[in-house]
């Protein structure tokens, strides 16, 4: 048909004979399918720990470990209501514990991190193994392990979980089990085990280790911390990292969780990054210091605690105010392995 002629009703009237039969023009989609960069769909945003945490002691008023399962607020990205998803692509939420609570042994496909924002006496078990939790430390659930978790101190605990379940999700690959049995799984190897084996640079000749996840699966905050200040020691700050590390598998170097990227990064104070920007939408978690990010137009002050989310493809700069300690994790990981991933390390702008 001729271009000029006016087809509209035509063409309409063909959509709709076509879509009858499961079918649709790619030509009125195909812009929106294949994006020319990264059109998030998330929004920069910060949850400050003052506001949340009277809402997690509320709710461990309301309900208890056993009826929710896990007691998590869940941290809901503000343009993506309703759906649990801090960004596009994963989870976040904050879990708090009681004293003399446990949160019932479950597994799943979709695997978990927790970062620890307060409290201590709690554990986490993974396998039969307890990690106890203190603030800054980062542990994780892998993909399939048994886990539950109980606190043995004598004020509350809390952490932000972040999982993978979204991934899990759009492969349609979700699996759960709980046992039924039992409230708690008592540990079948002693604390520290994991650390023990292949915390030191060094293997089990035949450890037989072959999931895709470290097999450490705690990493204490005062050895980050130590790693970070030691770089700090020889080491001019990166101008767009100022001093970071990423959290690996010692089996393989690569990252720590097959699906989520971890790192901890230190800015000492007044220290302020040079813009970047990467695909990978990331949560940051202040443990200790003060500062704000710059999130394209959006400003975000934060101190210990606050949790900042910086979308895909969006400049950010990170500025200290005083020696600041920041964790943070993404989908970089899998990104990576996809051959998705990219970063831009931008020039400072002329003032
Ligand atoms: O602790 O197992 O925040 O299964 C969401 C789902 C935590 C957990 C969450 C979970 C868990």
């Amino acid at each position: 048909m001729q271009e000029g002629t006016n087809r509209a009703p035509v063409q309409e009237e063909f959509f709709r004979r076509i879509g009858e039969d499961s079918l649709a023009p790619l030509w009125k989609v195909l812009a929106g399918l294949v994006t020319d960069e990264p059109k998030t769909t998330i929004r920069g945003h910060r949850w400050t720990y003052d506001e949340v945490r009277p809402y997690l002691l509320e709710a461990a008023e309301l309900v208890t470990t056993k009826e929710a399962e896990r007691r998590v607020l869940v941290l809901e990205n503000p343009n993506l209501p309703g759906q649990s998803r801090i960004t596009r692509s994963l989870f976040g939420g904050l879990q708090i514990i009681m004293p003399n609570e446990v949160a019932p042994p479950h597994r799943h496909v979709a695997a978990a991190l927790r970062f620890v924002i307060e409290g201590e006496g709690a554990y986490t078990s993974v396998d039969g193994e307890r990690a106890w939790m203190k603030p800054g430390d980062f542990i994780i659930t892998p993909s399939w392990t048994w886990h539950d978790h109980g606190n043995h101190g004598s004020g509350p605990v809390v952490w932000l979980d972040g999982l993978d379940m979204h991934m899990v999700n759009l492969y349609e690959t979700s699996f759960r089990e709980a046992d039924e049995e039992s409230e708690l799984h008592e540990p079948s190897k002693p604390d520290g085990d994991s650390l023990a084996r292949f915390g030191s640079n060094v293997a089990p000749i035949e450890h037989g280790h072959t999931a895709k996840t470290s097999p450490i699966f705690s990493y204490p905050y005062d050895k980050t911390k130590e790693a970070l200040l030691k770089l700090r020691r020889s080491d001019e700050p990166d101008p767009h990292f100022g001093f970071k590390v990423k959290y690996i598998n010692p089996l393989d170097g690569g990252w720590a969780m097959p699906t989520i990227a971890t790192c901890m990064q230190h800015l000492p104070a007044g220290f302020k990054t040079e813009r970047y920007r990467a695909t990978d939408s990331t949560v940051f978690v202040a443990v200790e210091g003060k500062g704000r990010t710059t999130v394209g137009d959006q400003v975000f002050e934060w101190g210990p605690r606050d949790i900042v989310v910086v979308p895909s493809w969006v400049p950010y700069q990170i500025e200290a105010d005083s020696d600041a300690f920041i964790f943070s994790y993404s989908d970089r990981a899998a990104q990576e392995k996809l051959g998705f991933w990219r970063e831009q390390k931008l020039k400072p702008t002329v003032q």
